[in-house]
């Protein structure tokens, strides 16, 4: 409210934006910045879909945040200073939309950015829109801008056209043109011949545009802020011939400078239609030359072609000026907007390190790659997931011998029965109604030490042991000396007389087809002196993949002894039994879930529970 009819924007406008448009808000809202508005003039966006939320926006340096509606009715009981929609529905939703603001009688301006809306619909909407006093601008355009004040989703163009053409502050010229990208040029002739865009619309090339030429130069008119009108029609309709009986009947006095588009029709000789719905000559009348000669005659300021446009503008400003009607103003720098990252980098004017650095997989192609194989290349090669593994592991292609056996680990490992320590999590968590992904973390966070996790320590002990030239009867000595058990020995079931089959399995497949295998003979040499004590304390399957995988490592070719070493330094061989075992886990959660297993609570009289050193409790410090 408040506004007089012919400015119905200015520097308090406020909006609401229909669609989810963050680059077409931003952009309004820098240009706010730019013209020193306290406010931003976006208040709310509305989206029916996705439920209300938040978004986060720029302000300046600065961030802010804008509200989403699901429904006009919402956006406006919340915002009662906001009385134009900038409305990006598609084509197919904005006359509903459309019809949805004239509802409301708080919205007094609306600008339709759609293209392709049917024409049946831009009639009724221009229809109900006149009977409710509402502007329409558009549909098919960018909209407009009123320079200082308030710009239209993306008019103008981007950020350095705005401040090149001066568009953060107020000029004296009135435009009024069908395109948006001959605004664009509009606003860069008149920030150099004169002092600036006052207002600008472009109203929309479909052949029904809600409000036309002569709506907005009659507004113009009426603005004592506006002193000079531009008028850049074109071939088709006869939108212009209203203009000049405006002009003829004295309602258009300001000086208006014109040119009507599309002079070179009469170059081609069958009809020519151009870029817009409308802008077809249907007769002489509506022909580019016969506007301009007919604008010409009734007192407009025509130049004889469009590049002496700019010395017209120039002549009839400058005419103002000396009659005293445009006084000039001191120019004001605008703020410096600063620019977004992504287009600064895009023109290489910054850079800045990585934060993260990765070397195994690369989805931002068209081909997802693994360590440089194409997916592509993994599945025609069939590489299997041991070769898989050896990529994003190891990155590099091990030879098939290599890749079959961390097939075989992942398969042997995949699952000990319900008992195990981490099945047992795993069941528990899935009993508790815990899903999937907790249940197998529940499970994965007992592999350790004692349980599974032993396979790098393991490697570890048995290498050192043997590089540093210890008998397998010493090796076992210093661990009893020293109180440490021996990774990848022993085990809760497995013995002597109860063999592993497991065991069995990668010795016989390790001796087959491993080019060596000497760290697996030392660990049975240990093997041998640990059972003479105990028959439990074998080498267990821990142990024995440890030292299957140090032989790969150390001999197949493809690792040098650094790496070989490395790899073992840095938990790699944990990985294996994690990633195998995750596979049991799994099947547990889901055989608990079929089963319907109620929650689990461990029966009392298998805990043996005493408080005797608790039973009296003792006060520390004093009572009093
Ligand atoms: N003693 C595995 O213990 C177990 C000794 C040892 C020297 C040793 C134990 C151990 C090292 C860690 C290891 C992986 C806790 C195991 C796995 C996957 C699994 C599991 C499944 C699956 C078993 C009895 C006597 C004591 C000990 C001595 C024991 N271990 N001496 N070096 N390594 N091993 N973990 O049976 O004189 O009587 O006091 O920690 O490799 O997790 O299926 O269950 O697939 O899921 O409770 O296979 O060996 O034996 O601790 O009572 O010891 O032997 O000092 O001597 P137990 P304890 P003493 S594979």
């Amino acid at each position: 409210g408040g506004r007089p009819w012919f400015r119905p924007f200015d520097a308090n406008t406020r909006s609401f934006v229909y669609g989810l448009q963050p680059r077409a808000i931003q952009g309004m809202l820098d240009f706010d910045y730019s013209c020193g508005r306290q406010t931003p003039s976006v208040a709310a966006m509305i989206y029916p879909f996705g439920g209300h939320h938040i978004q986060k926006f720029y302000w300046g340096t600065r961030e802010t945040l804008l509200p989403v509606y699901t429904s006009l009715k919402e956006a406006v009981a919340k915002h009662a200073d906001a009385d134009v929609v900038v409305n990006f529905a598609s084509s197919r939703s904005v006359y509903s939309s459309t019809l949805e603001c004239l509802e409301h009688e708080q919205i007094k301006a609306i600008a339709l950015i759609a293209e392709g809306v049917p024409e049946r619909h831009a009639r009724e909407i221009l229809w109900k829109a006149k009977e409710k006093g509402v502007l329409i601008i558009g549909p098919a355009t960018v909209g407009g801008i009123k320079p200082g004040c308030f710009r239209i989703g993306n008019s103008g163009g981007m950020m350095d056209n705005i401040i090149a053409s001066k568009l953060y502050r107020p000029g004296s010229v009135g435009y009024v043109s069908k395109s948006g990208g001959m605004s664009n040029e509009l606003n860069n002739i008149l920030s150099l011949v004169t002092n600036g865009t006052y207002e600008g619309i472009a109203i929309g090339g479909d052949r029904y545009p809600g409000t036309t030429f002569i709506d907005h130069l009659l507004r113009y008119e009426a603005d004592p802020e506006c002193k000079m009108l531009v008028l850049l029609g074109e071939v088709g309709g006869i939108e212009e011939y209203r203009v000049i009986e405006a002009v003829k009947n004295g309602q258009i006095k300001k000086p208006i400078v014109a040119w009507a588009i599309g002079t070179c029709a009469k170059m081609f000789t069958t009809e020519v239609q151009f870029g817009h719905a409308g802008s077809m000559a249907n007769g002489e009348a509506e022909t580019a030359d016969a506007k301009n000669r007919a604008m010409r005659e009734a007192g407009f300021v025509v130049p004889e072609t469009f590049e002496e446009l700019p010395r017209v503008l120039k002549e009839t400003y400058e005419g103002l000026v000396r009659a005293g009607v445009v006084s000039v103003k001191g120019e004001v720098e605008p703020p410096v907007i600063p620019m977004d990252y992504k287009w600064a980098q895009e023109l290489g004017l910054i850079r800045k390190p990585a934060a993260f650095i990765s070397t195994i997989s690369d989805e931002r192609g068209q081909e997802l790659l693994y360590a440089g194989m194409r997916i592509s290349d993994v599945f025609r090669e069939d590489v299997g997931l041991g070769g898989v593994v050896s990529l994003l592991w190891f990155k590099r292609r091990l030879p098939p011998w290599a890749t079959k056996f961390i097939e075989m680990v992942l398969m042997l490992t995949a699952d000990h029965g319900p008992a195990v320590s981490g099945a047992m999590n795993t069941i528990v968590a899935t009993r508790a109604g815990k899903d999937l992904i907790s249940s197998l973390a529940s499970g994965l966070l007992t592999i350790g030490s004692r349980f599974g996790g032993a396979l790098d320590e393991a490697a570890a002990m048995f290498s050192n042991a043997r590089d540093t030239g210890l008998t397998p009867r010493e090796f076992v000595d210093q661990a009893r000396k020293q109180n440490k058990l021996i990774s990848g020995i022993g085990h809760k079931i497995k013995s002597v007389n109860n063999p592993d089959l497991r065991v069995e399995l990668v010795k016989e497949y390790v001796r087959k087809n491993f080019p060596s295998h000497s760290l697996l003979d030392y660990a049975l040499a240990v093997e041998k002196v640990t059972t003479a004590k105990k028959d439990t304390l074998i080498l267990n399957v821990d142990g024995c993949i440890a030292v299957c995988f140090v032989d790969l490592l150390r001999d197949s070719g493809a690792f040098t002894s650094d790496e070989a070493d490395e790899y073992i330094k840095i938990g790699t061989l944990n990985g294996l039994f994690v990633l195998g075992r995750s596979i049991g886990f799994i099947g547990h959660h889901l055989d608990q879930k079929r089963l319907r297993a109620p929650l689990y609570r461990h029966p009392a009289d298998d805990i043996f529970i005493n408080m005797a050193d608790v039973s009296q409790p003792r006060v520390l410090g004093k009572m009093h």
